[in-house]
């Protein structure tokens, strides 16, 4: 096969794209009916990264998507009901209508953390999540998104430096839908390519064309297996285009028309639908057969959340009393308990010297400064041990260290 994914690969793709696009398209019909509380966003056009991305993950994996990742929650097996009910607020709902879009997770089975929307504040989090994984010996990878202009947020940087550091199993896709609500990406970042930013943090980066769900399932593929074997995070910069609004409020006049054009020439799903035929993955009638199983399902899943009904008004007494799930018996989160011990040391930890000299007990011995620190305090130090320094000793060694002083300012170009 031309791309080397299984049959039921390529179907399972196409089948979870067209999900995710039949499931936005079902809430903007129950939006314009009012029956969602709150706002409606759409990944019209970046089904690919959702679904690719997600794919690439197993099932002990952890993601925590943002507004434009229903794909990712579909594929992590969140039923379309849970998502209806979730955006209309239902009692029936993961959050029981006690929040709206799709601010839920669900800690226990799927392993999703609930979206923050803060923008960034999820790769911090989830850079936690991947390092706890490590931790209690779970070999798993946790996964987040980011837009391009989330990309721009302090924490973005915050959380991918200590991710970095950390080098924690974690990977992050940037979706450069190209406009962060009405800002066109040149004007808010100075980069051709939103990957580069990983240069920064010294992490592994990948450019996918995020239209095309085979290539950006094979990326993710490849980040989460390295992630996994203990690579660190590493950063997926998918380029794409928001083909709607910021959200259902927004007509995006601002969006030149021959920019939407060119996008719209090239939906993810049309372009995977004749690659799949050409490849006789799919034809007419296996494509009407999955188009009749996604129309049942989702009716019936739309019919069960219409007939949930709202939260008792009494309900929202006890809003603010929720009992965090985490709260666990503390010997079964701690080290003795865990099938590792922790993985991460830091590299000639307690190998420098100390002023005298001598070995230090505590030192970062592991930067070159301080490597080249003490070659020049082996050299200044006297081989005989001096009892007392008299002053024209003295003078010598502040004229040395002077000299030493003006040597490292003319290095490091101060003036
Ligand atoms: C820290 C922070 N600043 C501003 C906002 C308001 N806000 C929500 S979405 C958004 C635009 C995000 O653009 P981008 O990151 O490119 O994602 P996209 O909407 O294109 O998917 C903004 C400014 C926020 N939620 N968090
Ligand atoms: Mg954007």
């Amino acid at each position: 096969m031309k791309k080397g994914l299984t049959r039921q690969q390529y179907l399972d793709l196409y089948h979870y794209m067209r999900l995710n696009r039949a499931v936005e398209d079902t809430m903007v019909k129950l939006f314009r009916q009012n029956k969602i509380v709150g706002g409606l966003y759409s990944s019209l056009g970046q089904e690919a990264i959702s679904v690719g991305s997600a794919y690439a993950l197993e099932k002990k994996d952890w993601l925590a998507p943002m507004i434009r990742n229903i794909g990712a929650l579909l594929v992590k097996g969140v039923p379309p009901r849970d998502i209806f009910m979730q955006h209309m607020a239902k009692y029936d709902s993961p959050t029981k209508g006690k929040d709206g879009t799709s601010h839920f997770g669900d800690l226990d089975n799927l392993h999703i953390v609930s979206p923050i929307s803060m923008l960034g504040d999820l790769i911090p989090v989830m850079a936690g999540v991947a390092i706890a994984g490590r931790y209690l010996g779970q070999k798993i990878v946790a996964m987040t998104w980011i837009g391009d202009g989330g990309s721009s947020t302090g924490v973005f940087h915050e959380g991918l430096n200590f991710a970095a550091t950390q080098k924690a199993p974690f990977v992050l896709i940037l979706e450069n839908n190209l406009w962060a609500y009405s800002t066109p990406v040149r004007r808010q970042v100075p980069l051709e390519n939103l990957a580069d930013r990983a240069k920064a943090y010294g992490i592994a980066s990948y450019i996918v064309d995020g239209n095309d769900v085979v290539e950006m399932y094979k990326t993710a593929k490849e980040a989460v297996d390295r992630a996994r074997a203990g690579e660190g995070p590493i950063l997926i910069e998918a380029k794409t285009f928001r083909r709607l609004g910021h959200a259902q409020h927004d007509p995006a006049e601002y969006v030149p028309k021959e920019m939407r054009a060119y996008w719209e020439a090239r939906d993810p799903i049309l372009l995977y639908e004749k690659f799949l035929m050409s490849e006789k993955l799919l034809d007419a009638k296996s494509k009407k057969e999955m188009e009749g199983k996604i129309d049942a399902l989702l009716q019936k899943e739309r019919e069960f959340a219409e007939n949930s009904p709202m939260p008792p008004a009494e309900f929202a007494d006890d809003c603010h009393k929720i009992q965090p799930k985490w709260e666990r018996d503390k010997r079964e989160v701690m080290p003795p308990k865990s099938s590792v011990s922790a993985v991460w040391t830091v590299e000639g930890f307690g190998a420098g010297k100390g002023s005298s000299g001598g070995i230090a007990p505590i030192h970062f011995g592991d930067t070159a400064g301080a490597q080249e620190k003490a070659e020049n305090e082996d050299k200044l130090t006297p081989k005989t041990p001096v009892k007392t320094v008299g002053k024209k000793s003295a003078k010598v060694a502040s004229a040395r260290g002077a000299g030493a002083l003006r040597r490292r300012s003319k290095a490091s170009g101060d003036k």
